[in-house]
Formats: structure tokens, sequence, C-alpha cells
């Protein structure tokens, strides 16, 4: 990091805050003209790992076309210009969000403007740390919660249930599974995950495109705001400042409850070989978001800056196969401050497991 290789390197650092926006800029971004008198190449098309530095180099092929300038932008957002050809850039990656990043060259030649765009795809450093979920408390968890959001709240754990007629927000004794509060949602409403956020409870609705707020301590409802992009609503954590929700994608998207109508930050999701997408259930654990993976048994550990993928989580075999045969699949992660513990249950699960994690696969 912050690595100096000349006047012609970019650094990452100066790009996080052009990120920001890049997912709403790439669609804006113009088709290339196919232009024959320039090259606009990479080192390293397609894959690309954090930290590996790409060579970006545009360069003239034609001697009839006189440059007058060229403008060189990363997902939409200038960051170099130059009034001479070949122009080799170091473009470093550490720190860039990963997924796929546009490079385009505007070559302004006679006055005309030309454009092509190249792109790679940022995937993580290297394989996530390995582990295994081994269950060394069970604790009662009713059967017919559809389970789609779990979080401690001091001593009580927040769920709420999903499914058209039976959604619900309740607080509940992590350790007898007795309800202390329970709202019910409309019948039109699919609830889906819940997080905890200054005082106020946030609940997550499928299809509805609408994100519930309740009184933390009383589950009493205090308002809503509708997302701010059209997408499904999974699962929802906080990091203490913002909400980050998932969608179902490799995408987690992170909101100011200040401000809901904006989304602040989007990372997206890979390991060091592959996008990793339905990302379902949530949980800020120590600076991580970890995530189940909708019809498995898996769960990672992701960096929230970035989207890496830092560990792996296998969590099958909790249910015994008595207790498996109503229970649908794993959903559900909560972190207890106080015994600095996992807790995982899924949907319709008769059980919620405490568990610790052991290093293997
Ligand atoms: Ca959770």
């Amino acid at each position: 990091m912050n690595q100096f290789f000349g006047r012609k390197t970019i650094f990452f650092a100066v790009f996080i805050s052009f990120l920001i926006p890049s997912c709403t800029t790439k669609e804006s971004q113009p088709e290339s003209t196919e232009e024959d008198f320039f090259s606009n190449e990479i080192s390293n098309p397609g894959t690309v790992h954090e930290g590996d530095t790409v060579l970006w180099n545009v360069a003239l092929t034609d001697s009839l076309h006189p440059l007058d300038s060229v403008i060189f932008s990363m997902d939409g957002k200038v960051v170099d210009v130059s009034d001479s050809l070949p122009y080799p850039i170091r473009l470093q990656t550490e720190g860039l969000t990963l997924g796929q990043h546009l490079l385009s060259a505007e070559v302004v030649s006679q006055g005309k403007s030309n454009q092509k765009t190249t792109a790679f795809t940022l995937m993580a450093r290297s394989a996530p740390q390995a582990f295994v979920a081994k269950a060394i408390h069970s604790y009662p968890h009713d059967p017919k919660l559809y389970t789609q959001g779990l979080e401690f709240v001091g001593n009580q754990l927040l769920m709420s249930g999903g499914q058209y007629g039976q959604s619900s927000i309740r607080l509940v004794d992590w350790k007898t599974g007795k309800v202390a509060i329970e709202r019910k949602l409309e019948a039109s409403v699919f609830g889906e995950g819940c997080t905890v956020l200054d005082g106020k409870v946030y609940q997550l609705s499928w299809k509805e495109l609408t994100c519930f707020i309740y009184d933390a301590n009383t589950l009493n409802p205090i308002g809503s705001f509708k997302y701010p992009r059209a997408i499904e609503g999974w699962g929802i954590t906080n990091n203490g400042k913002e909400l980050i929700m998932s969608d179902g994608t490799n995408k987690l998207y992170f909101i100011d409850p200040k401000n809901p109508s904006t989304i602040s930050k989007v990372i997206e999701v890979f390991s060091h070989e592959k996008m990793v997408d339905q990302l379902n259930e949530l949980e800020w654990v120590n600076g991580s978001i970890y995530a189940n993976v909708y019809m498995t048994d898996d769960l990672v550990g992701i960096d929230p800056q970035t989207g890496a993928v830092k560990s792996f989580i296998y969590a099958g075999g909790l249910l015994s196969a008595s207790e498996a045969e109503n229970a649908e699949v794993l959903n559900g992660i909560a972190y207890n401050p106080a015994t600095k513990t996992l807790f995982l249950t899924g949907k319709y699960w008769p059980k919620l497991f405490e568990v610790e994690l052991a290093k293997g696969k």
C-alpha cells in the first residue's frame, strides 16, 4: 500500500471516493466506438487479485490521427489526463472494492472524441480461513418461526419471521425461547431480516421494498422507509452507524438510517476464486460481516471495506435427522457479546445452537 511508482501511478486511496457511486455510473458508460487508431489494454484482463498491480496502457496504433488529449477514467470517474501517448499507468488494486472495474480511455483527435473501455474483475487476495461450527449448547427455538433475522439485544434475542400471513417481529428470552413481545405484520408483508441500531429495530420486507422501524424496547411501530433502490430485502445488520443489507445477490448495501433515501456504499462479495452470492442473514461480528449463504450450510466472514471473503464456516449437521424433518435451511446468525459466541438457527428449526468455531474444512 502507498507504494510509489512515479508520476503515472494511480493511488487507490484517491479511488475510494470515486468508487462509491460506481454501481450507478457503470450503466451510464458510453459504448466504445471501436475506433482502430488507438488501443486501450491492460496486462492482466480477466481476474485480478487484491494487491496485484494492473498495467494499463493506451497507445496510438495509427499515426494518421494526431492526438489532442486523452482522459483516463475508472468506473466513470476521471483519474488522469495526458496529451501524449503511449501512457502506461501502474494501477494499484490494494483497497479497491472487489468486483468489476471499468477502465476507459477517451481519446480526442482532431476535435473528435473516441472512447474504448476495458475491464478487470478484482477478487480476494487469498483463500479464506476454513472453520467448522460445532454446537456447544442448544436452546429451544419456535419450530413454527420461518426465521429471517436474529440478533441479540441485551439479554434477549430479536427475531423476525417470514411468510405472507405469518410474518412477525419478536423479542425472545434466548435461553428458554419464551416470547416476551411479538408484533404481527400485515398479511401482505413478507418479513425478512432485522437489526437494532440506536434503540430502533429495523425489519426488512422481501418484495415490499419497505423497511419497518420499531422501538427496540416495546416493538411499537415508529416508522418505515422505502428502499433507495428496487431490490429485494433479505438480511440486515449494522456497523454501529450504517445499516447493511443483502438482497440475495453478492452485493451488500450500506445505508445511513438518517438518510435512507440513498445507498452510501455497495460492496460485492468475492472469494479468491469466485463470486459469492445468495447472501442472506447477516451479522456484524468484531468488524467483520458474517453472512449465511442461502440453501447451504455455509457461512462466510466478509471484509466490510472490500467485500473479500476472509473466512468460510461450515455449519452442517447441527440438527439431528429427526429435528431436521420439518426444518428448512439454516438462516440466522447472532453474536452474543456477553458470551463472545455465535448462535445459529434456521427456518422452522426447533433449536437455537450456540457454536464454537474449530479450524478445519
Ligand atoms: Ca443476525
